[in-house]
């Protein structure tokens, strides 16, 4: 089926460990794709939906036990224990191997081993990787098929450049005792059991594109990030684009998606990615962006035409969800629609309001980029866009200013690296909680964070025209709980303010922890927002950020003498300005 002897053999040897029934070697194809889905319905492994108003859409329901990443059952196994940090989960390879391989065993009896070419980022593109999964659900092949450019075209690009990182799935048994999502950068292979959700099953998002991929970014001089990218658009027509980290479930899909409020007319929003970019310096000393991502794979709660129309319009056909609730006339329903009553939550059974929600926190959508009414035509450009600004962000209920700007890079790069959030459903464990949530990284960065902010501060050495750096937070929350900032689509004006300093023409406030705008800096021209909580979004409480500022110190203390000095002394001067 391949030229290529290194995966001939690997699949062949793959197919006898597991004794899968068949191989399949996958094309791409939408004939492929169709059989997939009535190979699936047939099973009751997808449903599907109302075919009128959503048709080519399809429902599946997971185990209830198996619906969101697994970051405690997720390893790096490096040779060395340290190269993986204090911020991942070790094991070492050989006991690694050994411990999943017995699970692989006969794993595939009775089942189709799919094998699965892909690429990551634009098939032409010099800045894409390939890889191969193998694996034995065929969802995971539909949604790889959504997600990635996937099939034969990337079969020959493997089989030209003779490289490719090899991942290794099964569902197996979906019981959560014998559950593994390992990661060998040192090998450029992946081996993940037991689950069949997307960041721990379509190994060529989190699993390649992120963990391996920033192994290879440290090594090779390039970022593997949890970002965004977007192209604003104004009204002279000038494109400008940005790549924002926000954690998972922060609000990446929707600002990549963006759709201009009624009081500016005449701005763009366009989507080149909601999820994952990867950065070169270009030899202008830019940073250039690709996504490697073909597809979305997004939360589902919380869309609707008011929040993202983009998005909303997108999801209405050839789509597939993951643990909705269905209504009535069969139509997919989850919490944020107006229209619409559940009759089945996503478990598949009757709703009843006393028994919680009734689609999963985290149910997802999969659907392909080009049905985005954003899509960015220079999306799939192989050598990417030039990134003007860089965006950290998280969900801060308190503290955090709706913006601010770093002083220059390497306070930009310490604003990154003490970012925190609070965890979402999008993983398994407590919702809500604040944690350190470095450059929005911390599930994903395949090694030690300290060499990884090393590598981040490098790259100032090497540019005088790297993007300027800012912090945002859209969650601040009043006394009665309720969200300060109305977000969506009026983040555009924060947007413009970070733009405009990119231009040097916006103002601004030094405080201690960087850049604020100054009064009445940021638009708030036919908003519903009161000058008063334009203030509180928009003011310092020092105490709380010398709390802070502590909290950072004994986080980063975490990481020994590898902990880049440059960090340290960085955030002693925030310290003692806020101590003026
Ligand atoms: P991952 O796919 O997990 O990486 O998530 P993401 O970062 O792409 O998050 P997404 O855009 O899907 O948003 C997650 C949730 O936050 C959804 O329920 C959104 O409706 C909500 N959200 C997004 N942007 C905003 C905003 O500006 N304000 C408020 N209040 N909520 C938002
Ligand atoms: C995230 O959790 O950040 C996601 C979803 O984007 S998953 O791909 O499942 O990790
Ligand atoms: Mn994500």
């Amino acid at each position: 089926m391949t030229s290529n002897k290194t995966l001939s053999q690997w699949v062949a040897q793959v197919a006898r460990h597991t004794q899968a029934d068949k191989v399949h070697w996958c094309d791409g194809s939408d004939a492929e794709y169709r059989d997939l889905v009535k190979g699936m319905l047939a099973t009751g492994m997808l449903a599907e939906l109302n075919r009128t108003t959503h048709p080519n859409c399809y429902l599946h329901r997971s185990d209830p036990q198996d619906v969101a990443r697994v970051e405690h059952l997720t390893f790096i196994c490096s040779r060395s224990r340290d190269d993986a940090g204090p911020n991942n989960h070790w094991m070492d390879p050989a006991a690694a191997h050994a411990k999943i391989d017995a699970l692989f065993a006969g794993s595939m009896r009775g089942r189709t081993l799919y094998v699965i070419p892909y690429c990551m980022g634009p098939i032409d593109s010099p800045l894409a990787r390939c890889g191969v999964e193998i694996t034995d659900s065929p969802y995971v092949v539909a949604n790889m098929k959504i997600m990635t450019r996937m099939g034969k075209a990337a079969l020959q690009r493997i089989e030209k450049e003779g490289k490719f990182v090899k991942g290794l799935h099964s569902t197996g048994d979906l019981n959560p005792e014998r559950r593994f999502i390992m990661h060998f950068p040192e090998e450029l292979s992946i081996k993940s059991f037991g689950s069949g959700y997307g960041g721990n099953a379509l190994l060529g998002k989190k699993c390649h594109a992120l963990r391996i991929a920033s192994w290879q970014a440290r090594s090779e001089g390039w970022l593997a990030e949890h970002m965004l990218i977007v192209g604003i658009q104004n009204p002279q027509d000038e494109i400008r684009y940005v790549a924002a980290a926000f954690p998972s479930a922060c609000g990446k899909t929707n600002l990549a998606m963006l759709i201009p409020p009624a009081s500016h007319q005449g701005w763009k929003v366009w989507t080149v990615g909601d999820d994952i970019c990867w950065m070169h310096l270009g030899e202008d000393g830019r940073l250039w962006a690709i996504n490697p991502e073909a597809g979305y794979f997004g939360v589902v709660p919380g869309t609707n035409p008011k929040t993202n129309k983009n998005a909303f319009d997108m999801i209405r056909h050839d789509t597939i969800f993951t643990n909705v609730a269905v209504t009535a006339d069969n139509q997919p329903w989850w919490e944020g629609l107006k229209d619409g009553t559940p009759v089945t939550d996503w478990k598949g059974e009757p709703y009843k309001p006393g028994n919680g929600k009734a689609a999963h926190p985290n149910s997802r959508f999969t659907v392909s980029a080009k049905q985005n009414p954003s899509y960015s035509p220079h999306a799939e450009d192989a050598h990417g866009v030039p990134i003007s600004a860089i965006i950290f962000g998280g969900r801060r209920a308190e503290m955090t200013p709706l913006v601010y700007e770093a002083r220059d890079w390497t306070h930009g790069v310490l604003i990154g690296a003490g970012a925190a959030s609070e965890t979402t459903a999008a993983a398994t464990g407590q919702v809500g909680v604040v944690r350190r949530d470095p450059m929005a990284m911390k599930p994903f960065c395949g090694y030690n964070f300290a060499d990884y902010w090393n590598h981040w501060l490098s790259f100032n050495k090497r540019s005088s025209k790297l993007p300027k750096i800012f912090h945002v937070n859209w969650f601040r929350q009043g006394p009665d709980g309720k969200f300060l900032w109305p977000g969506f689509g009026e983040n555009l004006r924060v947007l413009r303010w970070i733009l405009d300093r990119c231009d040097g023409k916006a103002q601004a406030l030094s405080t201690p922890i960087g850049f604020l705008p100054a009064d009445g800096a940021v638009d708030t021209h036919d908003l519903d927002v009161s000058a008063e909580t334009m203030r509180t979004l928009l003011t310092v409480d020092r105490e709380k950020w010398q709390a802070e500022i502590r909290a950072m110190q004994e986080y980063f203390q975490g990481y020994g003498p590898r902990m880049p000095a440059k960090l340290l002394a960085e955030l002693q001067a925030t310290q003692t300005a806020l101590a003026k």
